[in-house]
């Protein structure tokens, strides 16, 4: 009992000044934390919006030294009610960008690209994922790196051309759908 109440017994002057400095600490911490959270979590929920079509979280993975190609993953959302299609993707990241689908052709995974453009249905969502739809920026002139942000434009049918940015995540990370 004593002891509990000697624990419980307002502190000397020199631990109250422990105690603010500790608190001050711990609030510097919380604070690091929250920015680095919510800093974090502001570039990974970025969004664009073109008329009936929000493209959510455009991200590619960071490559290394010396590889020519690059996965682009994103999710569009159509709140339209008319189709729209995602036509072609041009990037300063690359000669080229091209829309891709994987599949599994005979036991083995393959990646074709898609011909004709990939259509997003009204009230529909596409998912452009590792593993399934997917962008692939071909013939790269600079490696992108963990933590930027690179600029392509979208083009579809109805929305027109719409500017996004690729916010580049680490390597490792979900399933790697490219010999990078
Ligand atoms: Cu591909």
């Amino acid at each position: 009992m004593s002891q509990a109440f000697h624990i419980a017994a307002p502190p000397s002057g020199g631990r109250t000044k422990f105690l603010r400095r500790f608190n001050e600490r711990v609030g510097l911490a919380v604070l690091a934390f929250v920015v680095l959270f919510f800093g974090a979590q502001a570039v990974c929920a970025h969004e664009f919006k073109a008329g009936d079509l929000e493209i959510e979280h455009p991200w590619s993975r960071a490559t290394p030294t010396g590889a020519k190609v690059a996965g682009g993953y994103f999710t569009i959302t159509n709140k339209g009610n008319a189709p729209d299609r995602l036509l072609s993707i041009s990037s300063d990241v690359s000669e080229k960008a091209e829309l891709h689908e994987m599949g599994v052709k005979d036991g083995v995974m393959t990646m074709r690209p898609v011909v004709g453009g990939l259509e997003i249905p009204a009230g529909g969502k596409v998912a452009l994922a590792p593993g399934g739809y997917h962008l692939m920026f071909v013939g790269l002139k600079r490696q992108p790196k963990q933590g930027e942000e690179f600029a392509a434009t979208l083009t579809f049918e109805k929305a027109g051309a719409v500017n996004v940015e690729f916010a580049v995540e680490g390597m490792g990370g979900g399933m790697d759908d490219h010999a990078n």
